[in-house]
């Protein structure tokens, strides 16, 4: 062999394997909460939840199917592996099926459900953990009972720890607990105690071991586009645990539910998002690579999917105008997310989910606008430069809003559609200093809520640069360097903050902060960024500041 060839082969044995599906990763059917494990046989299996469609909220969920792959690219399912109607003290009606996870002990597979044994209006007061076991990691599994001694919680996660004593964790209603399991891994060995140190927790908890620490994620209660992943850090499994921050923002599904593993020496983080039904409640589970920084806390996971191809086929130039219903091709989940099936409006590109009405002879419109749906288009930037967008909009409804992001990252925050007084009575709001890389981007326009209808976004390049680069400057940043919180103080003569943003020093959106309320006072939290340098962003009725802002730890 010679060197050149053996210093290729050394390289593909060291690189670890990042050549995944495309997310959401399972589509025969729709799967939510997956709690992923790698077993002796060498294979990474996935234990998520089944949502049944057509759904009614999460009360139909039923039927665990187990899938499994040994490249993170082919996956096979396994089939069900259990449904409500084995449960034989569970609920008369079944459904009611949530968040399980899977653990290995001497030779068996422990299964963990949550049901509850209540009918009715009763399930949410009497959830139980069953417990099914198997010899196989994905087939014949009997349900054995269920963890007597709790309460009525849901999520169950069973963390085996390097010693082999298992433990235990759920939660619900901003509660987390955890504790020791027996020998047996049906029963509780000593009590379970509250998980202590989380921040804004909701359920969904996940616990692995990284370097010798103990990792405790969760979903939190973040109304706004979704639940996001947090975690907080300790030196023991059942804490106290220090909050370290999110790892996963919102997905655009209202739950998120995630597990953490390390597979052929890289880490992943799955997840859940409702981007392949544009439903709430049809939800499919999605991975992508996750990595540590040097001290051990978790960069923000960038969660990726296929997208479309530009309508008809060049890119949109900005500047320039873009009619909302040449959103890209590719179909639902790719170019667009919409919850109905039907095209209402049935005016243009008819046999695609988004609802497109005819306003004037050859004019059209999105409308049937709904929270949560979205449409990019494939966007051609000329250059580096700020940009005012303007979104032109109807609404007969108050409090309707949209959103902006290029590539993933929200450039906008929220944009308010005022009620112009009818439907098709359209408004040009203007959304300034956005600053645009040149070059090919995906431009997604968000749908915050529903409630009004919109024919076109034009984006112009801004005449008079605002920006003020440490110069005359007016709003008081302090403290900084900061750690924690940073407060930003008008001046009287400039007294409304529209929005805050944080940049890279290569000028990267890292964080649109939402200011929504117009305040001439504001606390910005800091806990999550990295220690380091950023750009702070002011913009205000009269300027655009940057500022530099420094971010220490001690
Ligand atoms: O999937 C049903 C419930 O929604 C899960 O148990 C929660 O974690 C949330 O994802």
């Amino acid at each position: 062999m010679k060197a050149a060839s053996i210093v290729l082969v050394l390289f593909l044995c060291w690189m670890p394997i990042m050549a995944q599906t495309q997310n959401p990763f399972i589509r025969s059917i729709y799967t939510a909460d997956p709690s992923a494990h790698v077993w002796a046989d060498g294979r990474l299996y996935v234990y998520p939840s089944h949502d049944i469609d057509p759904p009614r909220g999460c009360d139909l969920m039923d039927k665990y199917h187990v899938f499994s792959t040994d490249d993170m690219v082919h996956w096979t399912d396994h089939g069900e592996i259990l449904g409500a109607a084995d449960v034989d003290w569970g609920r008369p009606e079944g459904g009611f099926m949530w968040a399980p996870d899977c653990a290995y002990k001497n030779g068996t597979y422990y299964f963990y459900f949550p049901h509850p044994t209540g009918s009715g209006d009763q399930w949410n007061s009497t959830w139980k953990i069953g417990v099914a076991t198997s010899s196989q990691p994905a087939a014949n599994f009997k349900v054995q009972g269920y963890i007597e001694g709790l309460k009525s919680m849901i999520d169950p996660c069973v963390f085996v720890d390097d010693d082999g004593q298992a433990y235990l964790y759920y939660g619900g209603g901003g509660q987390c607990e955890g504790g020791k399991l027996k020998d047996n891994m049906m029963e509780i060995d000593g009590g379970m105690k509250p998980m202590q140190g989380l921040q804004d927790f909701h359920e969904g908890t996940w616990v692995h071991k990284y370097n010798g620490k103990y990792y405790l994620s969760y979903a939190d209660n973040n109304p706004s586009g979704g639940n996001q992943l947090r975690y907080a850090v300790s030196n023991s499994p059942l804490g106290p645990w220090t909050y370290k921050g999110v790892y996963i923002k919102p997905t655009g599904s209202p739950t998120n539910h995630g597990s953490i593993i390390e597979y052929k020496g890289q880490s992943y983080a799955f997840y859940h998002n409702s981007i392949l039904s544009g439903n709430p409640w049809l939800r499919s589970i999605c991975v992508d690579p996750l990595f540590y920084n040097e001290d051990g806390t978790i960069q923000l996971i960038r969660q990726t999917r296929a997208h479309g191809t530009p309508y008809p086929e060049h890119a949109s130039p900005i500047p320039g105008t873009i009619e909302a219903e040449d959103y890209d091709l590719g179909g639902q989940g790719k170019a667009y997310s919409d919850s109905e099936v039907a095209n209402n409006g049935n005016a243009y590109r008819k046999d695609e989910g988004v609802d497109v009405e005819m306003n004037s002879p050859g004019n059209y419109n999105v409308g049937w606008t709904n929270g949560g749906e979205w449409m990019e288009y494939t966007v051609n930037v000329a250059e580096n430069s700020t940009y005012t967008i303007k979104t032109v909009a109807a609404s007969p409804n108050n409090n309707s809003s949209v959103r902006y992001k290029l590539d993933g990252n929200d450039i906008t925050g929220s944009v308010m559609i005022p009620n112009t007084g009818g439907w098709q009575n359209y408004r040009t709001i203007p959304t300034k200093g956005i600053s645009l890389d040149a070059g090919t981007h995906i431009l997604q326009l968000f749908e915050e809520t529903g409630g009004f209808n919109i024919d076109k976004i034009t984006i112009e390049k801004e005449a008079v640069i605002t920006s003020v680069f440490e110069t005359h400057i007016t709003h008081q940043v302090y403290p900084n360097p900061a750690s924690t919180e940073v407060t930003i103080e008008s001046p009287e003569q400039d007294p409304f903050i529209l929005r805050t943003a944080i940049f890279d020093m290569r000028g990267r959106v890292i964080e649109i902060l939402d200011n929504r309320t117009n305040k001439d006072r504001i606390l910005l939290d800091v806990s999550r960024f990295n220690p380091g340098c950023y750009l702070l962003k002011i913009y205000s009725e009269n300027t655009v500041q940057v500022r530099k802002l420094i971010i220490t730890r001690n």
